[in-house]
């Protein structure tokens, strides 16, 4: 899997957060704009966007970081990119 890069503070940002963001989980679920292009091509265009401009889910839930955004979990992120669940590093513990 090719995972995104992110960083924030130089030129050629791509915009995604880092894990550690409090953007995570802090976006507005109520504020998400109907799927007038039909990203997800199901010929729907009056349900809200699901896709982030990865064409990936746009309503992820980071495990254990706080939810501070508006509506229930899992609640969006801010910004273009939605941290993927799947993308969540989580520590090996060898024995
Ligand atoms: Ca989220
Ligand atoms: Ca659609
Ligand atoms: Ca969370």
């Amino acid at each position: 899997m090719n995972e995104r890069t992110c960083s924030i503070g130089t030129l050629d940002d791509d915009l995604c957060l880092p894990r550690t963001s409090p953007a995570i989980d802090a976006g507005d679920n109520t504020a998400i704009p109907a799927d007038s292009p039909d990203l997800d091509g199901d010929g729907d265009g009056s349900e809200i966007i699901h896709l982030d401009m990865d064409l990936l889910t746009r309503f992820g839930d980071m495990p254990g970081g706080p939810d501070s955004g508006v509506g229930p979990p899992p609640i969006v992120d801010f910004g273009a990119y939605e941290v993927q669940p799947e993308n969540i590093f989580l520590p090996v513990i060898l024995r």
